[in-house]
């Protein structure tokens, strides 16, 4: 594949030209639609939020397809993504990382506007894995500081899928710099068990992992860089040995633990919705079950029932329902457990409510032991 981006006095620069070339390479040939369909049907616009939060959508619905509208917009910046205050010079959709989780029903379109303000230095777009054509619509949003796009696509295929950035042979850089996202297209009469029951959540949560991959110096301390243009050929050269020095829930190491821990109730369904772009990863609660988890992420697929562990390939979503029987904190991680407790994929859910003690009591607490038998 050819370079998609220049580099003259030591700095990376990006025009759409050589960004351009790179995009038709990996499509095959660069379409551009002729003119914007007109396309009759109501329109719905979204707010949307960040993550872990989620917008406010039905389940099922009884109204028929619509245009639903989104705004994302690129914003590159420096963020603090540890408790050392490490800094990345990060890329982001709507300034979170992950990008925000847009909701929707089968059949809707969906309907994006993508700028990216001159404020950026660099050219960016986006491809919908939930969409069909054009690198999922990647070759009609590439974008230059200054410009903006609007793309529309079908919501043909119910699950959740992610999105990202992928402009040309930078794209691995954007990704694991934090542009990626995903997109729920619910049913239209919402998700159902394996013999078409009907689910429903009380709560939905959207977590986005991603793996930095942060240059240290001679003393082993991480590197901090001025631009992204400064932090980009360092960052490649940890990037191509395939070792991130963080794996992180929602942007930074503690972003969903502490303070952050997202609040449940005992008894409540919550729908956990989780993306990675680029690595494989497993998800596990803590002392918790995976009711319902669609591992692929596709909901024309049964979800498999109370899992320990599910598995989320790099490259997309999944989906787990969960009904909280306990109270307390509890912990949802990778359980790849270095990646979890060394390098940051950890989060807490805050449970509240009474505790039920037929599915578990302290028999006895921990104390010395007193019996000869120490086996007892
Ligand atoms: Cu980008």
């Amino acid at each position: 594949m050819g370079q998609a981006f220049e580099i003259a006095d030591g700095k990376v620069t990006i025009s759409r030209r050589v960004a351009l070339r790179g995009a038709a390479l990996l499509a095959g040939a660069l379409l551009a639609p002729a003119s914007a369909w007109a396309l009759d049907l109501p329109r719905h616009k979204v707010e949307l939020v960040a993550p872990p939060f989620v917008h406010p959508h039905e389940q099922a619905t009884k109204l028929g397809p619509r245009i639903m509208e989104f705004r994302l917009w690129v914003e590159e910046k420096t963020i603090v993504i540890d408790e050392e205050g490490t800094k990345l010079q990060a890329m982001t959709f709507n300034g979170s990382i992950p990008g925000p989780l847009l909701v929707v029903h089968e059949g809707d379109y969906v309907e994006v506007t993508l700028a990216n303000p001159d404020t950026n230095v660099m050219t960016h777009n986006i491809d919908f894995h939930a969409a069909a054509g054009a690198s999922g619509g990647a070759d009609l949003t590439l974008i230059n500081p200054g410009e903006r796009a609007v793309l529309r696509w079908k919501a043909t295929r119910t699950g959740v899928f992610a999105y990202h950035c992928i402009p040309g042979a930078m794209t691995p850089w954007h990704i694991t710099s934090g542009m990626s996202g995903a997109v729920m297209v619910l049913p239209r009469d919402g998700l159902k068990d394996g013999a078409g029951r009907p689910l429903r959540y009380d709560r939905v949560y959207y977590i986005g992992e991603t793996d930095y991959y942060v240059p240290r110096d001679e003393k082993g301390k991480f590197k901090h860089y001025d631009s992204h243009g400064d932090a980009y050929m360092d960052t490649m050269e940890v990037m191509r040995k395939l070792v991130p020095s963080h794996v992180v829930f929602n942007g930074a190491v503690g972003a969903l633990t502490g303070r952050n821990a997202m609040p449940a109730k005992v008894g409540e369904n919550v729908l956990i919705v989780h993306s990675q772009a680029s690595r494989d990863t497993r998800p596990h609660l803590v002392g918790g079950f995976g009711d319902y988890v669609w591992e692929t992420g596709k909901f024309s697929n049964p979800p498999e029932t109370n899992l320990e562990t599910w598995f989320i390939r790099g490259g997309s979503a999944g989906a787990a329902l969960t009904k909280f029987l306990q109270p307390g904190i509890v912990g949802y991680v990778n359980h790849n457990m270095i990646e979890a407790f060394e390098l940051g994929a950890t989060a807490h859910f805050r449970v509240e409510g009474p505790w039920n003690d037929d599915l578990m009591t302290q028999v006895m607490a921990p104390g010395p032991i007193v019996s000869s038998a120490a086996h007892q």
